[in-house]
């Protein structure tokens, strides 16, 4: 996937979710009577001094949404972003978001960049919580002024300088940087080593390969095993419970790592085939080790507390 100017190809593709109810119900703007016509002014004006529209392009270049930012001043601006309902829960709109937020500070230095969404918008506001923004509530008046229902709005803001990549914990577990050296013209090396810079012994590594897209595996957890768990290659959610409740992560950053230290349920789905899950683990394998019954794992956690 790949981010671009907005071009004429992709007018019917716009058109396409501007009708669909599934996309627009929770939007601040109608848009059901937009025409082709409207989606290619619309496009032909997508690049201003206060606005920059892009599209956020497939592999084979097929548009899958537009990414904004619009009401740029010299230091802040406002985001936005749509995707095709095809395009929702295959990584698009994060994509989109990391390339224009990397936009907004690195090429226009700008300061923050804020957003709202409908308070009904359950998927969108889950969809920003997963990736660590939080909800602002000192909203300055001139970025209300432009929103009819106030009230109904959730604001979230991101300032130069956050780490927008990784969120600190999930689900209690801790989210590493893994120390990754980029090589010119030839890629980039990560690595990471017992004790100082993950907190135990390894004394077992596991990957698993060849997998098909949307498989799921996991649904279990460890009673003492502790786990680095990363992937060097492609898209997999990790859903991850213990006592500090159930949250799900996105890994792909092969530069990013969850320690799990303390007995937490975990399930992966596949977002992209043959995406490679790696596992570095404080000891050898033990069958005993697993929890592989989903209240035994509530009741072992109860009684740990
Ligand atoms: C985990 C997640 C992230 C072994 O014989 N030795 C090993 O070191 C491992 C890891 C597995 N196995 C056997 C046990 C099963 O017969 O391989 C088979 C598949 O294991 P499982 O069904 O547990 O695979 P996942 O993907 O559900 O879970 C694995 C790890 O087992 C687990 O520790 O945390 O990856």
């Amino acid at each position: 996937m790949h981010l671009r100017n907005l071009e004429e190809k992709d007018a019917p593709f716009m058109l396409e979710w501007m009708h669909d109810d599934s996309v627009v119900e929770h939007l601040n703007h109608k848009f059901a009577t937009k025409t082709l016509d409207d989606c290619l002014e619309f496009i032909n004006t997508s690049i201003s001094e206060k606005n920059i529209h892009l599209a956020i392009a497939s592999d084979a270049d097929e548009y899958m949404g537009t990414v904004s930012l619009r009401n740029i001043n010299n230091d802040n601006s406002e985001f936005a972003i749509t995707v095709r309902q095809s395009a929702m829960g295959k990584g698009y709109a994060w994509f989109g978001m990391k390339g224009i937020l990397k936009k907004a500070f690195e090429e226009l230095n700008l300061n923050s960049v804020y957003w709202c969404v409908s308070l009904a918008n359950d998927r969108a506001i889950r969809f920003y919580k997963k990736h660590g923004f939080k909800e602002i509530l000192d909203v300055p008046l001139e970025f209300q002024e432009k929103y009819d229902k106030r009230n109904d709005l959730i604001w979230f803001s991101t300032l130069k300088g956050d780490d927008i990549e990784i969120k600190q914990t999930i689900a209690g577990c801790r989210t590493i940087r893994i120390k990754t050296i980029p090589t010119v013209n030839s890629g980039e090396l990560s690595f990471f080593e017992s004790n100082n810079d993950i907190p135990f012994d390894i004394k077992r590594v596991y990957y698993i390969t060849k997998v098909s897209e949307g498989v799921r595996r996991g649904f279990h957890a460890h009673k003492n095993l502790k786990q680095l768990l990363f992937c060097p290659y492609g898209r997999i959610q990790l859903t991850l419970e213990s006592e500090y409740g159930r949250e799900e992560v996105e890994l792909s950053d092969p530069s990013v790592g969850i320690i799990i230290e303390k007995c937490t349920w975990r399930e992966m789905v596949w977002l992209q085939k043959d995406s490679v899950l790696c596992v570095a683990a404080s000891d050898y394998y033990d069958s005993n080790d697993y929890i592989r019954d989903y209240d035994e794992f509530r009741n072992y956690v109860s009684k740990e507390k």
